[in-house]
């Protein structure tokens, strides 16, 4: 089994934290994003998405996009359970992940890729409109989770989950990007310096 990623991008680091998380160790093969690797004809036979991060199993099939290489290693091994365990957690932990990649990390990602440089000379389209609008709802985002947050400990409640993982990796994103002062935002910014010092934020 080996997972096919770029270290320092936010999608590959997911899966780190997940796995971390897990105390689960698998092998790494750096895939150069910024260089163009995950476009050459042997990566897209494995991943026609052009994109890390990429699962292949020990049977020879590929699992790609992150959420679904994070739930087959739920599945494999349930605990700590990441994704809920009763079918209300399960749901809500669901929900929740799929507002913050929804309303945080695509969003940043588009304004990487429309608004800034991005990927150089790798960016076929930009429009430049495009990326500031993904600001402002990204900035949208943000309200939601501060909202959410000054009431629960973690993104979807009370304990850890992919959630937070989602959250911490699209936060960090947008800081980086300079999209965003912690200061703006006090009930993420509490649960920003929490989560932040587990062991797998720096997986
Ligand atoms: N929906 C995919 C998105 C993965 C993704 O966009 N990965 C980025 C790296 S963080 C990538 O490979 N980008 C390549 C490109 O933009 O050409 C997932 O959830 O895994």
């Amino acid at each position: 089994m080996k997972i096919y990623e770029f270290k320092a991008f936010p999608h590959p680091r997911r899966v780190r934290m997940f796995l971390a998380e897990k105390n689960i160790d698998v092998a790494f093969e750096q895939i150069n994003v910024p260089a163009g690797e995950h476009r050459t004809e042997a990566y897209l036979a494995k991943n026609p998405s052009a994109a890390v991060p990429l699962l292949e199993l020990d049977n020879g099939n590929f699992i790609s996009e992150t959420v679904a290489i994070c739930r087959y290693f739920e599945a494999l091994q349930p605990e700590p359970a990441l994704m809920g365990t009763t079918p209300e957690e399960q749901a809500t932990i669901e929900m929740w992940q799929r507002k913050m990649d929804n309303s945080l990390m695509i969003t940043v990602s588009h304004y990487f890729h429309h608004a800034t440089e991005g990927l150089g000379e790798l960016e076929i389209y930009q429009n430049h409109n495009w990326g500031e609008q993904n600001k402002a709802w990204a900035n949208k985002g943000l309200e939601q989770l501060n909202q959410q947050l000054q009431t629960n400990s973690f993104v979807a409640g009370n304990s850890f989950s992919i959630a937070d993982i989602t959250a911490l990796c699209a936060v960090d994103f947008a800081l980086y990007l300079n999209l965003f002062s912690l200061s703006a935002f006090p009930a993420i910014d509490r649960w920003y310096q929490a989560v932040n010092q587990r062991p797998s934020a720096s997986a």
